[in-house]
């Protein structure tokens, strides 16, 4: 759906976009199984959260290709649930750390012998990937939506055990917030946001050699996190190791403890979103936990909001210090659900000058760090640059929480950002320029959503439940 006065001038290149999507997805599918990975060269194999933006992606062309590539990803489900941030694939031994540093295998219990796999987790979007795959299949014709249904009789279970391991294993009992143990945990890695828990944490000695391969595939490596940055990184796997990845553990030693808003806030969206899909499946006396796992977890985002703004804080939960950085993560209650004048006001400061309403940007889109904020860094991954899988998710989320024209900004800068340039991991803000990866799969995957799901036709979704 269009706002009056927000027309895209040419929709044929929109077309032209669609198509170089497409190319883009179809490009970085493995041949064999048309499992699409997160990058050709940098990331060679599944990521969980990138798989999740793919299948929102692929769901407007093809259901089925969708459940595909979330089945393959789900493969590496661990006995306790949790969803491992990486599946490796076997063939592309071209990344660092790879499933040999990570030992999971020998040293977890609960870690599949094949595929082998990360030993952290991600933010957990797959509920709202699996929903918009159903939907999707509905537009798509009787066959394909029986066919998504019977899917997801056997994928729903899967989702649940995801779901309770993060109940179980990570909720923090005291600010209801999703622990994270690792900075890759949150998705941005080297974001303002974990500067100062990182800074507690101490290198060990112990440290086993490592040679980066990631500043290989970029054209500049100041645009990936410092070689000081990787060392804790990799650090913080040897002390998981050390824990044999045991959650209880890890919840007592490890040198990074943080609870994470953002995380939160989309596994309260994913609660909601798997508690309507519950009722598809005939699993309906399943909704209320769900509800209340995302009533839990929207309150607690809510909980560290600022009361003026509505921005969000996260918390060092090692010094119970409040995180005050001006991150996109801050607009984590539009995620999760907030009352109405929290949400008018993250809009307006969404829009207003230290976020996309900044006169230096070339397109009115947030970018992952504030050009307002000291920590701001316009070429440093998520220090500064405009991503636009988070551009999609707030526009997702404004969409479905009765803000469309907010939405419909979004989707349309984020078009214009696209248009004619290559599917980076993400962009120069003042620029434009693309950055990071160049053919990155998550980028694709979002504009086909923009450009082919339900922001483009008034057509009826899934009923919403209230927030
Ligand atoms: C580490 C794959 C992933 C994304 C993350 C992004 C980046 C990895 C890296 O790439 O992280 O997991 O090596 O830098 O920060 O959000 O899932 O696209």
């Amino acid at each position: 759906m269009t706002t009056p006065g927000q027309e895209p001038e040419d929709t044929g290149s929109d077309v032209r976009t669609a198509a170089r999507a497409g190319h883009v997805l179809g490009t970085n599918a493995r041949s064999e199984d048309q499992v699409v990975t997160a990058a050709p060269d940098l990331y060679p194999h599944q990521w969980s959260w990138d798989t999740a933006f793919i299948a929102i992606g692929l769901a407007q062309m093809d259901a089925s290709l969708a459940q595909r590539n979330l089945d393959a990803l789900f493969t590496g489900q661990w006995a306790n649930g949790m969803v491992p941030h990486i599946v490796f694939d076997p063939h592309a031994r071209d990344y660092f750390p790879g499933p040999e540093r990570w030992g999971c295998a020998a040293l977890a219990a609960s870690a599949p012998d094949q595929p082998q796999t990360s030993g952290i987790c991600q933010p957990p979007l797959h509920a709202v990937a699996a929903k918009a795959v159903v939907e999707a299949a509905r537009q798509q014709g009787t066959a394909q939506e029986s066919s998504a249904r019977d899917w997801l009789k056997g994928f729903y279970p899967k989702l649940v055990a995801w779901h309770r391991f993060l109940v179980r294993e990570r909720v923090d009992p005291k600010s209801g917030l999703v622990m994270i143990f690792h900075g890759w945990e949150s998705g941005m890695d080297n974001s303002p946001r974990w500067d100062a828990p990182y800074s507690a944490v101490e290198v060990g000695a112990t440290l086993p050699p490592y040679q980066r391969r990631d500043t290989r595939h970029v054209a500049d490596p100041s645009m990936r996190p410092t070689d000081r940055e990787y060392d804790r990184y990799l650090w913080l796997v040897e002390e998981a190791k050390q824990a044999g990845y045991d959650q209880a553990v890890l919840a007592e030693s490890s040198s990074f403890r943080v609870g994470d808003v953002f995380f939160t806030a989309i596994f309260a969206a994913a609660n909601e979103d798997l508690a309507d899909l519950s009722e598809l499946v005939g699993a309906a006396g399943g909704a209320d936990e769900l509800r209340n796992w995302a009533r839990r977890a929207r309150e607690a985002v809510q909980q560290v909001a600022d009361p003026k703004t509505g921005l969000t804080a996260d918390l060092d939960l090692r010094t119970g210090q409040k995180l005050e950085t001006e991150t996109v993560a801050g607009f984590s209650p539009l995620i999760a659900g907030a009352p109405p004048e929290m949400r008018e006001s993250l809009v307006a400061e969404l829009f207003g000058p230290r976020w996309a309403g900044h006169p230096g940007l070339r397109w009115p889109l947030p970018p992952s760090t504030s050009p307002g904020s000291v920590d701001f860094r316009p070429r440093s991954y998520w220090r500064g640059p405009v991503w636009p899988c988070m551009s999609w998710l707030l526009s997702w989320a404004l969409r479905r929480s009765g803000e469309p024209d907010a939405a419909e900004a979004l989707r349309l800068a984020s078009l214009k950002q696209l248009e004619g340039v290559d599917f980076a991991e993400y962009y120069e803000p003042f620029t434009g320029t693309p950055l990071g990866s160049l053919r990155q799969s998550w980028t694709a995957a979002v504009a086909l959503e923009w450009l082919c799901g339900p922001a483009t036709s008034p057509r009826q979704d899934l009923e919403r439940p209230g927030l």
